[in-house]
């Protein structure tokens, strides 16, 4: 049995990193059987999530993750598209992960009103006199990795500018086709919708999440990939 270690669900997502929504959507897509492990710093290859067990092999990076049910167990992620249109996927995938990751980073960890009823809950297993600690010394750690990225130090008005760009990017792709590529979904479409859900969840304070609800293409976006990977999703 294949097993996605992730971190769970947080925030009325099914889970806390964009990165393991898209593995989950990638594992649905798959349509092969697996279950779901809470990851484990200790174990992850890489020190983060998601990874993929299989048999003796752990995987790590949702990009290996999908290389590895196409080289190892024959899946399809291309949806048949040409590769001048899964060249569009591929790079919409890496603007996803690559900018609007950090983008939505800055909005979760580096607002006070978003931190401490949000990514604090990932300190939960720490004992509770030395949480907040622990998750003050993370959090300048993020704060340093999203000012050497280079989008930290930017206003917020022109990281909410960056962003309408990446999502105005993917809604001229939507304009003409129900899923990125054409009328069935494929790999890129995993990213794609992981990052802007994430991105949109009301738990947190967001004018990124504000516009995306804005925006009626991206609200249908969000709901048909919903309705066909998270059937029984409930936010909640
Ligand atoms: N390129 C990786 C990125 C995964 C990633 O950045 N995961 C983050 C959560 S969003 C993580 O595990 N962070 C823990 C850490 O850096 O300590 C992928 O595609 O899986």
């Amino acid at each position: 049995m294949l097993e996605l270690h992730v971190f769970g669900p947080y925030f009325g997502l099914p889970d806390g990193s964009p990165f393991c929504i898209k593995a989950l959507v990638l594992m649905e897509m798959a349509g092969l059987p697996f279950e779901t492990r809470r990851m484990s710093f200790k174990e992850a290859p890489k020190g983060k999530a998601p990874y993929l067990k299989d048999g003796g092999k752990l995987i790590a990076d949702s990009h290996f993750i999908q290389n590895h049910l196409e080289t190892a167990h024959g899946v399809d992620f291309t949806g048949g598209y040409s590769a001048d249109k899964l060249a569009t996927g591929w790079a919409v995938a890496r603007m996803m992960e690559e900018h609007m990751y950090f983008l939505s980073m800055n909005i979760r960890w580096l607002r006070d009103e978003n931190f401490w009823k949000g990514p604090y809950q990932f300190f939960a297993p720490a004992p509770a006199p030395i949480r907040p600690l622990i998750a003050r010394i993370v959090r300048k750690k993020v704060a340093k990795t999203h000012h050497l990225q280079g989008l930290g130090r930017h206003t917020a008005e022109e990281r909410l500018q960056l962003a309408k760009g990446d999502l105005a990017a993917v809604e001229a792709l939507l304009s003409k086709n129900r899923f990125l590529l054409g009328d069935k979904p494929c790999g890129a479409d995993a990213s794609a919708f992981a990052f802007i859900w994430a991105a949109e969840c009301p738990y947190f304070t967001s004018e990124i999440g504000d516009y995306i609800r804005s925006r009626p293409v991206l609200v249908n976006y969000l709901r048909q990939m919903q309705e066909r990977y998270f059937p029984d999703y409930k936010s909640s």
